[in-house]
């Protein structure tokens, strides 16, 4: 007879138990939490060359992006599809949190904006534009947009949100954009 080792039998208990929790939060009189999504399809290869080792995790499984189509597709006005924040848009009760789960192979902002416009890369700008946003100037080197960031695998919580419409794009890849309505 083959014996179960206890310890992974407590691990899936916890597991269920963490599963019933996280569905329970979205119930009742409690707002709960709603998930972003942060995607991409960044291209291993090609964003390490330029950009160091390890910076994009091949996450994709095959369907990636090179840097020099992403640039180029940017610069054109007609950028990849592939970066994107999921849904595009989501409405949800005061005091809900908005968490930004950056699921993609490389770094993201998860920035609320005034008015959706260009990023702190000017490469990836429409016409390569050099200049940004407000809330995207001066890039990582400026605390209040570093603090936007979501790098790979970990999410960012937004929360105390007021009623009414918001909006947030990522810094890097400007078209990566999405609106909450607190209701
Ligand atoms: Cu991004």
């Amino acid at each position: 007879m083959k014996r179960i080792p206890i310890l992974s039998l407590l691990a899936g208990w916890a597991i269920l138990a963490g599963a019933t929790h996280a569905i329970a939060q979205g119930n009742g009189n409690s707002p709960g939490i709603t998930q972003v999504i942060a995607l991409d399809e960044c291209d291993p290869v090609s964003f390490d060359a330029v950009l160091g080792p390890d910076y994009c995790k091949n996450v994709t499984l095959g369907a990636f992006t090179t840097l020099p189509v992403l640039s180029a597709g940017a610069e054109a006005g007609t950028p990849d599809p592939g970066w994107d924040f999921e849904p595009d848009q989501v409405t949800i009760k005061e005091g809900t949190v908005v968490s930004a789960v950056n699921q993609g192979g490389e770094p993201h902002t998860f920035t609320e904006v005034k008015a959706f416009g260009n990023g702190f890369v000017p490469p990836l700008n429409p016409g390569s534009a050099t200049s940004a946003i407000p809330e995207c100037s001066g890039g990582f080197g400026s605390v209040a947009v570093a603090k936007t960031r979501i790098l790979q695998g970990s999410h960012l919580d937004i929360t105390g949100l007021s009623k009414g419409k918001h909006l947030f794009q990522c810094c890097i890849h400007p078209w990566m954009r999405m609106e909450v309505d607190v209701k």
